[in-house]
């Protein structure tokens, strides 16, 4: 049985991947801060007790700022993949605690390879690269496409892409990078403008609330479904030789899209509700980010399944359902045609 561990359980993409890797038949072991253990949500559907017989899943508590814990966690579980997804990922936030991301977002990743060169693990490695390290480089985005980063967590994830690159070219260390591009869920973040969106949009049906504040309407980002994405995570580690892949979908749109797009399927004016809040605006912003997975598709076979249009009906179904609304269900049904096996739930 193949052992996996993975740092950032917790979040979105944590949760999703332990959930794939445990219906592949994975031992899945996540490393969770002790503040977690009140943020256990996107993982609580499939906890078991790690006593009962047959348990293939673990949490431990670690800290990325602390290396003494992440080398006796891989010197113990001796796991064959690491997934290193945990970070201060919200650029804005990064703004305010530059030092700290520059600590956990770029550090951590030193940490974690650093753990696997001194226990002498032959774990495979896989770095959260992120689409923010092309910053104000023109689009298309792919994997020769110089790093311009805008934000000190881009510029973390910079530092973090090349220590990868060079645990692996130094110390033959099967450690590879997936730049992925914006890929959202009804996991995601609330703080993340998709959700931010899909949750007011839920609020104010149910009369909850009644106005959405947003910053910059014109950024376009090039935003995909995050189950997809982690397909692509596993097939990254499954590959014979390590490398660096462009995962996103090659299509762009500005948030006023996806604000539009969510409230026209549900019934709604955006302009009725929406305000802009200076606050939201960042010090640099990042225009347009547009990837090509060309790479990914050639090599890895992997494809995209859901759409942009597709992505916001998910996305709103499921806040209206969690607000207690009945949907307009498209969403729902889309996620079933797609049939991601080994989703417990959205
Ligand atoms: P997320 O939901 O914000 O999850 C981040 C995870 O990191 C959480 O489990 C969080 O734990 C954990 N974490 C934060 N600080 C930590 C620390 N000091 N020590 C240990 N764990 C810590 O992020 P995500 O959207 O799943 O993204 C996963 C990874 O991919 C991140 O590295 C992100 O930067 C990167 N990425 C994301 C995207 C995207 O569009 N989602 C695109 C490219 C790259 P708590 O629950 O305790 O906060
Ligand atoms: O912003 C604009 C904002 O915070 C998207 C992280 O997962 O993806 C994510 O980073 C855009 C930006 O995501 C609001 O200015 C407008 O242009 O949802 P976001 P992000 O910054 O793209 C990358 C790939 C990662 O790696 C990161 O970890 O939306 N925007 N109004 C707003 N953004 C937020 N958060 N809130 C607003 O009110």
């Amino acid at each position: 049985m193949k052992r996996a561990l993975i740092t950032g359980i917790t979040g979105q993409d944590g949760s999703y991947l332990a959930e794939f890797l445990l219906h592949q038949g994975y031992e899945v072991h996540g490393i969770m801060r002790r503040a977690s253990t009140f943020n256990t949500e996107r993982i609580d559907h499939f906890y078991v007790d790690p006593h009962q017989a047959g348990a293939r899943f673990f949490l431990h508590f670690g800290d990325l700022s602390d290396s003494s814990q992440i080398d006796n966690l891989i010197y113990n579980i001796k796991p064959q993949e690491i997934y290193h997804l945990g970070a201060q990922s919200h650029v804005r936030v990064s703004f305010d605690i530059p030092e700290y991301t520059g600590d956990v977002t770029g550090l951590g990743t030193t940490r974690i390879l650093e753990g696997i060169r001194r226990s002498h693990c032959d774990a495979r490695f896989y770095q959260a690269s992120s689409s923010e390290m092309f910053g104000a480089a023109p689009p298309p985005q792919d994997e020769t496409t110089g790093f311009l980063p805008r934000s000190p967590y881009a510029a973390a994830k910079v530092y973090s892409y090349w220590m990868t690159v060079n645990y692996r070219e130094g110390y033959g260390i099967h450690a590879s990078n997936g730049i992925l591009f914006n890929h959202e869920s009804p996991r995601r973040g609330q703080t993340f403008v998709t959700r931010k969106i899909t949750m007011a949009l839920a609020r104010i049906l149910a009369g909850k609330q009644t106005h959405l504040y947003l910053g910059n309407l014109d950024a376009s980002r090039d935003w995909g479904y995050a189950p997809d994405y982690i397909e692509a995570m596993w097939k990254i580690l499954q590959m014979d030789n390590p490398g660096d892949y462009v995962i996103a979908t090659g299509q762009t749109h500005t948030v006023r899209d996806f604000l539009e797009e969510a409230f026209e399927y549900a019934g709604l004016d955006p302009d009725s509700h929406v305000r802009i809040d200076p606050k939201y605006f960042r010090p640099t912003e990042v225009d347009i980010l547009k990837g090509d997975p060309s790479r990914a598709i050639r090599e890895l076979g992997w494809e995209p399944r859901i759409t942009f249009r597709e992505l916001v009906r998910i996305m709103v179904d499921a806040d209206m359902e969690q607000i207690g609304l009945e949907p307009p269900g498209e969403g729902k049904r889309i996620l079933e045609e797609k049939k991601f096996k080994w989703l417990g739930r959205p």
